[in-house]
């Protein structure tokens, strides 16, 4: 055999389809994991699938996004997830805990396993050599009562690193270096290998920072092996026993290879407002900067935040800098207190918040109008910061370091000498803010609030029907941008109507009354429709607003899969250049929509004119039996008898 570990790992969890690039396979999963922000809507759909218990290995429920409780929304949730948690036999990392997929990494990743989580950076655990894949909620909740999770299979790209990293390189440059090369849509359908001698350098956190920003290629999953670097990870958080060595076979087959000189790479950063917008800080003219912001789940680990403490030590940040740290998880944040770093961070101006997500999301920190921030984070979309005309960079902890001294972007070499650090010490290992589940958690009630309200469900599929274009939008469209986050919209997460209030208010505040006014609609897009976050809000939203159609250029994975889910028919168009002839208001006919979704191609007329826009699905029969039911609840529902509206 010439496998990818990619594929070895896969195989071994084939339990539907073979193992064929381009073919639909089921998946079975071993872990899961869910956020708040996410969570609520994935619990509310498992209660509306009807088990007793998951079926699991191990499912985890974190909260780490909607920490400001600026009213009872948030709180309501946390209590109605740690309820749910009880209920149904999950895990539970209380909120201060840290951040999602720190704390897996540390606390439960296992190399060679399948995790499946409602967060678009689940596959951050490729740094621990497992499978880590991001999707909506619905998907989730179906693989925690014991579903296959269905994957098209992705082909597998090698990575070689050769080389060692330079004093101020770190592995941020890394994954940016990739970026700039590949772009946003560059892993699309692909899972991405890391390999090669420049692998033994680079620490399982490093690892991770590398893994989590592979979302921002679009890639499927990242992955690295599991060599001795993951066993002393391991050893550390006293988990030896979970290791096992694992890799590819030798001579194994890759669908591409890129090598990566690490030597030869220099301090990089995304500039506003897309991840791939990446040059070398050296080659920028000067930017004044107003924030820096260090944490996130792409660089909140404990040796990120040590390294910014040792640039700053001595120093208080620049006078027009306002400096946040968030430390990825109360592991970190602990083993930094007993090391003094945290005193030392507070001694240089750090204004110190919870383990969260936080500012990354746009729970608090909005920096001021039209200013710069300078963030350690893995996105940098417009309007996500919680300031709509404010501008991100995202770079490494080192460069964000340098911009809190300096006041401006700068190149960390620019610093001179790599800062000395002591020793590192072991983690704080105390997994008391997680709850193990009950035994039995029939009894438990789950407690709700006044904003949780029911998922709703859309009809099954009509034979016929008009719709009208509610918005022309352009290429690389976010979920940001369909569904935002930000302190005031993240709290409407469990009630759909509220939700539906916003969406694509930062491209057009005038949709949701449209979309009222014309009753059935269909968006028009380009390229990479729904890039970014897993958040089924994204297509829940829009169908509570009529949404039947969304007709693109080409979709992202994460999205595609949840606007199938709650039954919005996704089109491509056959001739791209149809997508200029568009206008909003315009009125389209589908007809005898079943049998032309069988034959793979629909035609769509257009009312008053000639002519009609020929449009491709590429859906699976499974998929579209989905769409036709109008959702994955409804047609699961509809398998097995149970047809009453979801709870
Ligand atoms: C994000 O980084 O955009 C989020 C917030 O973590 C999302 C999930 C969400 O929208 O709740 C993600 O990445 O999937
Ligand atoms: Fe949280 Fe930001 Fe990571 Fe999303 S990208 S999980 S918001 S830290």
């Amino acid at each position: 055999m010439h496998d990818s570990l990619a594929y070895k790992i896969l195989k071994e969890h084939l339990v539907e389809g073979s193992l064929r690039k381009g073919a639909e396979v089921g998946l079975r999963i071993d872990q899961t994991l869910t956020q708040d922000a996410t969570g609520t809507m994935a619990y509310l759909q498992l209660e509306a699938l009807g088990i007793n218990r998951v079926q699991t290995e191990l499912s985890v429920s974190y909260v780490d996004h909607n920490t400001l409780q600026g009213g009872f929304e948030n709180a309501d949730d946390h209590r109605y997830l740690q309820t749910a948690a009880a209920r149904f036999g999950i895990w539970f990392s209380r909120p201060g805990n840290g951040i999602c997929h720190q704390v897996h990494l540390e606390r439960f990743g296992i190399p060679g396993k399948t995790l499946l989580g409602s967060d678009s950076h689940t596959p951050t655990a490729g740094g621990l050599g497992m499978i880590g894949i991001g999707a909506g909620g619905l998907d989730v909740a179906v693989a925690m009562a014991g579903g296959p999770f269905y994957l098209v299979v992705p082909e597998v790209l090698k990575v070689n690193l050769v080389g060692q990293l330079r004093p101020w390189v770190g592995a941020k440059d890394i994954i940016l270096e990739l970026l700039r090369r590949l772009s946003v849509k560059g892993g699309v359908g692909k899972i991405i290998e890391y390999s090669g001698p420049g692998l033994e350098g680079l620490t399982v956190p490093e690892r991770a920072t590398i893994t989590n920003m592979g979302a921002e290629l679009g890639a499927t999953s990242s992955l690295f092996p599991s060599d001795t670097v993951t066993r002393l990870f391991l050893e550390e958080q006293g988990r030896g026993n979970d290791w096992r060595p694992l890799e590819a076979d030798p001579g194994a087959v890759y669908d591409g290879e890129i090598t990566i000189d690490l030597a030869r790479l220099e301090p990089l950063t995304a500039e506003p407002h897309s991840p791939d917008a990446v040059r070398p800080i050296h080659e920028i003219e000067p930017v004044k900067v107003d924030q820096v912001a260090v944490g996130s789940c792409t660089n909140g680990s404990y040796h990120d935040l040590r390294l910014v403490a040792a640039v700053l030590k001595g120093h208080v940040v620049h006078p027009g800098v306002s400096l946040v740290v968030s430390p990825g998880s109360r592991q970190v944040f602990m083993t930094l207190t007993g090391e003094g770093v945290i005193e030392e961070l507070i001694r240089s101006g750090a204004r110190i918040l919870e383990s969260a997500c936080g500012p990354c999301i746009g729970m608090g920190q909005a920096p001021p109008s039209g200013s710069v921030s300078v963030r350690t984070f893995n996105r940098n979309f417009p309007g996500r910061s919680g300031t709509p005309d404010a501008g991100v960079y995202l770079t490494g902890p080192a460069a964000a370091a340098a911009a809190a001294l300096r006041g401006e972007l700068t190149d960390p070499r620019d610093l001179g000498d790599y800062p000395a650090l002591p020793e590192a010490r072991p983690p704080v290992v105390d997994d008391r803010m997680i709850i193990p589940p009950a035994e039995n958690g029939r009894d438990i009630k789950i407690l709700r609030g006044p904003n949780i309200r029911p998922v709703p469900l859309n009809e099954p599929l009509p034979e016929k029907t008009a719709v009208r274009v509610l918005l022309v939008a352009g290429d690389n469209i976010t979920t940001d941008h369909i569904v935002p986050g930000g302190a005031r919209v993240l709290p409407l997460r469990s009630n759909i109507e509220a939700l539906s209030e916003y969406v694509f208010a930062p491209l057009d505040p005038g949709f949701p009354a449209r979309a009222r006014q014309y009753g059935r609609g269909l968006i028009v897009a380009g390229e990479n429709y729904g890039q970014g976050s897993s958040r089924e809000h994204a297509a829940l939203a829009p169908m509570a607003l009529g949404v039947k159609v969304v007709l693109a250029k080409s979709f992202a994975r994460i999205h595609h899969a949840n606007l199938v889910n709650f039954g919005i028919i996704p089109l491509v168009f056959c001739n791209p250049v149809d997508y200029e002839n568009l206008s909003v208001g315009d009125e389209l006919l589908l007809d005898k929509i079943y049998k032309q979704l069988e034959s793979g191609r629909i035609s769509i007329e257009r009312a008053g004119k000639s002519g009609f826009i020929e449009a491709e699905h590429g859906l699976s029969s499974r998929q579209l039996k989905i769409i036709k039911a109008g959702g994955l609840l409804n047609y699961t529902r509809s398998k097995s008898g149970k047809n009453n509206q979801a709870k």
